[in-house]
């Protein structure tokens, strides 16, 4: 049986992500289906408890089960920042912007160390489960590449590339949405 689950974003780059690593066993439903048209609420200072609260506020208003996601870019140099506050690091939600400061904040520092962690929130008929996926990399010295999105463009993987030069296939293999994405499939798996 098809297993229904809503993809508790408003960032349809996520959704985009998801999508292609989801297989046809599950039905994945977007907000707009279940006419939630505002913003989620993210109050909390982790990403483990923001990854929760959107999920949380779904399930309980909607009654649906659901899953969320909570990404951050962690800077060694900066001491994890820009973290839990990545959407609004400059002020809006606004990449470009965001990417400036932490490139801005990097100047003459050659610890370069950074990693996205994204957590995933599942809420299965009032059961609550986390799933994190960590991609490494380092913060390149100027943005490079078209694709994906955020600080993709920035961020600069094992192969010296960065996320933002990988197509979306490519990306999706690796990801920190990826890994934290494979947890949830083999656990609904699992369970089946
Ligand atoms: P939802 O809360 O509705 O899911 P959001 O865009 O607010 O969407 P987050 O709170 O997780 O999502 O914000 C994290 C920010 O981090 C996001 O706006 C991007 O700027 C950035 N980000 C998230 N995933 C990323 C990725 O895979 N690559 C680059 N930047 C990413």
């Amino acid at each position: 049986m098809k297993i229904e689950l809503v993809f508790a974003t408003n960032n349809s780059n996520k959704i985009k992500e998801i999508e292609v690593l989801l297989n046809a066993q599950y039905q994945l439903k977007k907000l707009a289906d279940i006419h939630c048209e505002e913003e989620l609420p993210e109050t909390h200072h982790t990403i483990e408890a923001n990854s929760l609260e959107k999920a949380q506020y779904v399930y309980e208003k909607y009654n649906v089960n659901c899953f969320s996601e909570d990404t951050g870019l962690e800077v060694e140099a900066l001491n994890g920042k820009p973290g839990v506050d990545s959407a609004f690091y400059a002020g809006d939600r606004d990449a470009d912007k965001n990417m400036d400061k932490v490139l801005k904040e990097l100047d003459g520092i050659t610890n370069r160390n950074a990693q996205f962690k994204t957590v995933i929130t599942l809420i299965l008929n009032g059961q609550q489960h986390q799933f994190t996926g960590i991609l490494k990399g380092k913060i390149g010295f100027e943005k490079k590449g078209l694709y994906g999105f955020g600080y993709d463009p920035i961020f600069i993987v094992d192969d010296g590339r960065t996320l933002a030069e990988l197509m979306l296939e490519e990306k999706s293999k690796i990801s920190h949405r990826a890994l934290a994405t494979q947890q949830l499939i083999a656990f609904l798996n699992k369970i089946q």
